[in-house]
């Protein structure tokens, strides 16, 4: 990871299953700060656009002389731009397939147009929202590929399943636990019934109605 932003990736990457991953040998990885690739005294890591406009961009050189000294044979660079291709499962595969995965974190400005040309191997995005800066992007493809990983879950999780990967795809039908009822709630007769074949109907019909409702293009319909 290169980044502007090295404080930002102390906690998330530190918790939960990345934690697991990185203690089991699984998954090994290093946060480098961009300015430290800077020339000058103040460390400067951006400048302003050639032809005018607004913001500044980060300039060529700290981030070509990182990348050079970070990549190794086998190495994907990968820039996280609101410009990139969209990420999703099918991108987390890929990158979960790979030896080594620099990510390069931009910033509200962007890059200089010769990083992508000479530098990038790949350029993503997560979605359709303005965010401040490209480290929480780096922090979720760490996320999303990290589990994807021989060993990253254990024996009782499985990457399989998944509401983006499954046989039929689509969201989940809702599931309850104990108590059947709380604060006046009920969970649904049919859950409780021991009636295997209805329950499997119900949940199936539950899933396809939820799927219709709130996303409609994992079942090739247009976004409304
Ligand atoms: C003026 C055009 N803006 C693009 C919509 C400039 C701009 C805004 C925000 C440039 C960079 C950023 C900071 N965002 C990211 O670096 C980023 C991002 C995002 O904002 N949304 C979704 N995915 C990503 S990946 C990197």
């Amino acid at each position: 990871m290169l980044t502007l932003f090295p404080g930002m990736f102390a906690g998330p990457l530190d918790e939960s299953i990345i934690k697991r991953a990185r203690r089991a040998g699984v998954l090994d990885l290093q946060i480098h700060n961009l300015r430290d690739y800077a020339h000058d005294r103040h460390r400067t890591v951006d400048d302003r656009p050639f032809g005018g406009g607004p913001g500044m961009l980060l300039k060529p050189e700290p981030i070509f002389e990182a990348v050079e000294k970070l990549k190794r044979d086998g190495t994907r660079v990968v820039l996280l731009s609101p410009a990139g291709r969209k990420f999703t499962q099918a991108s987390a595969r890929e990158l979960a397939e790979l030896e080594h995965l620099l990510l390069v974190t931009g910033h509200y400005e962007g890059f200089d147009e010769r990083v992508r040309e000479a530098l990038a191997d790949d350029e993503l995005s997560i979605g359709d929202y303005v965010l401040t800066n490209g480290a929480l992007p780096a922090m979720v493809v760490v996320d999303a590929v990290t589990r994807l990983l021989p060993g990253a879950l254990g024996d009782d999780t499985s990457a399989h399943e998944e509401s983006f990967s499954p046989a039929v795809p689509g969201l989940e039908y809702p599931q309850y636990t104990r108590p059947a009822e709380f604060r006046g709630m009920k969970v649904p007769d049919v859950l409780v019934s021991g009636h295997h074949a209805e329950i499997a109907r119900w949940r199936e019909e539950q899933a396809k109605s939820r799927t219709k409702e709130r996303r409609p293009d994992l079942l090739g319909k247009r976004e409304t």
